[in-house]
Parts: structure tokens; sequence; C-alpha cells
């Protein structure tokens, strides 16, 4: 193997290392948002609260391991970053274990403030556990098969893709009828700013199988360092836009609804 091809510049190397940095310290900062503003929403809501917290310490823990993972394959060479003798290669496989904890806990939290109770949550729960966990678990396999990794093959690596897809699909369906369904028992801010969640969701989901596929761009000449490094900033925002922002707007719905029965906040 030519592990030139796998030279990162100093910069390159940097933005990584900082935006890795920058994700699992916004999962502790978060940690302590969601641990703190769990008690303004009635006692009902609460729970989605409760997940953002789970959420967050998988978080944490899982980004820190994967920036370790970064910063421990290469070394500086006195002009680039290269792959250093002996070390563990670089793996997204952390992130795979992190999604396999939150995304079902993500699909879940929301139930709780969209009001859906009883057989229906439990079906929910059900389906988007499944589909969710299924959707990982294809691209975990895939992965190990992406453009400028040792395996390579553009095939397998495109075919788990695809076959994960289908699930990601079926949670998008999910997810809309979830969203349309709690903002058909609201009104006003809550139901806008609950709503606003569709849109959300949309984007920061879809960039993860944005980010899966940025390898092809090698196939198109890129460099292993461009397809890596915006590889990782994606991810990062996407995490960001996924679990905190989401939250965070959860946690305000709540708050609202709360409000508007009379619940006061402390
Ligand atoms: C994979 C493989 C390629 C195809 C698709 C994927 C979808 C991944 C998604 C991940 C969402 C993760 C979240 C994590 C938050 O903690 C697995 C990249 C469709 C949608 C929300």
């Amino acid at each position: 193997m030519n592990t030139q091809l796998f030279n990162i510049s100093v910069e390159g190397f940097e933005i990584v290392n900082h935006i890795l940095t920058l994700g699992y310290a916004s999962m502790a900062a978060a940690l302590l948002y969601f641990v703190l503003t769990k008690n303004n929403s009635l006692p009902k809501y609460r729970m989605s609260s409760v997940i953002s917290v789970v959420v967050m310490v998988s978080a944490f823990l899982l980004l820190f391991i994967q920036k370790q993972s970064w910063s421990n394959a290469y070394a500086f060479n006195g002009a680039v970053y290269g792959l250093k003798e002996g070390a563990d290669l670089f793996t997204n496989g952390y992130r795979y274990l992190n999604w396999l904890i939150d995304v079902p806990m993500l699909l879940i939290q929301i139930l709780f403030v969209a009001e859906i109770t009883g057989s229906d949550r439990f079906k929910y729960m059900a389906r988007f556990s499944l589909s969710g966990s299924l959707m990982i678990i294809l691209g975990y396999i895939g992965q190990f098969y992406e453009p400028g990794r040792l395996n390579a093959n553009l095939f397998l690596w495109a075919f788990w893709g695809l076959a994960s897809t289908a699930f990601f699909i079926h949670v998008l369906v999910l997810i809309t009828k979830v969203i349309r369904q709690g903002q058909s028992i609201m009104e006003g801010t809550p139901r806008a700013l609950f709503g606003a969640i569709l849109p959300l969701f949309y984007i920061s989901w879809w960039l993860y199988p944005v980010a899966y596929a940025a390898p092809v761009l090698m196939q198109f000449g890129a460099s292993y360092e461009l397809t890596i490094v915006s590889q990782q900033v994606i991810y990062t925002i996407a995490d960001i836009a996924s679990k905190i922002v989401y939250g965070v707007m959860l946690s305000a719905t709540a708050t609202m609804l709360s409000e508007k029965k009379g619940f006061a906040v402390a």
C-alpha cells in the first residue's frame, strides 16, 4: 500500500482535530443544559430531556474516542501528517456505535412531546428501534469498504449504503407522521416550533448519508484529504443539529406546552 496517498496537510489535520473536539465539547455543554432544564416542563414531558441526557453522555464518550482515533493515527513528519507506523488506522466505527445508541433514543424521545401514548407509542418505539438500528448496522458493514480504506470496494460500499437507505426512508416516513400527529394537538407558538423540527430533521439526518458518500469524490479526482476532512466536518455539523438543536427544540416546546397548561416554571 502506498501510504503517501493518505498524507494530510497540517491544515487538514488540524481542522479535523478541532472539529472533533468541538463535537464532544458541545455534547458535554448540552448535557448540562438538559439536566438543568429538565424540570421546566410537566412530568409527562420530562422523559424527552432524560433521553437527551442519555444521548449526550453516549455522544460525549464516543466522540471523545473518535477524536483520539484521529490524533493517534497520524504523526507529523516535518512537512505533513502521515500514517503513524504501528498505530491503529483512523476509523469512523465509533460514530456508528454512538448512532446505534442514539438513533433509537432520538426517535423515541419525540413521542413524549408529541403526546403519543398507549399502544401507538409502543408501536412507534418498536418500528423506530428496528428500522433505526438496521439502518446503522448495514451502514457500519458498508463503511469497511469505503474508497480510501484498505479494503475499498465500490460495489459493496454502495450496496450496503443503499440497503441502509431503505430503512432510512422508513424512518423518515414514520417521523413525518409523528410530527404531524403531534402538531395536530398543539396550537400557537409551540405548534410552530414543534413543526419546525420536521425540516431540521430532514436536513440534519440527510447529512449522514451525504458524509458517508463523500469519498465518492475520489472517483472524480478529489484527494483523500479533501474527502476525509469534509466527511468529518459534515458528520459533526449533523451531530450537533440532530442531537442538540433537536433536543433543545423539543424541550422548549414541552416548556411552552406546560406553561399553557398552567405549569409555572420556577
Ligand atoms: C448511513 C449509511 C449510508 C446510508 C444511510 C446512512 C444513514 C445514517 C443516518 C444516521 C443518523 C444518525 C444520527 C445520529 C445521532 O446521534 C448509516 C450513513 C442512509 C441517518 C441522527
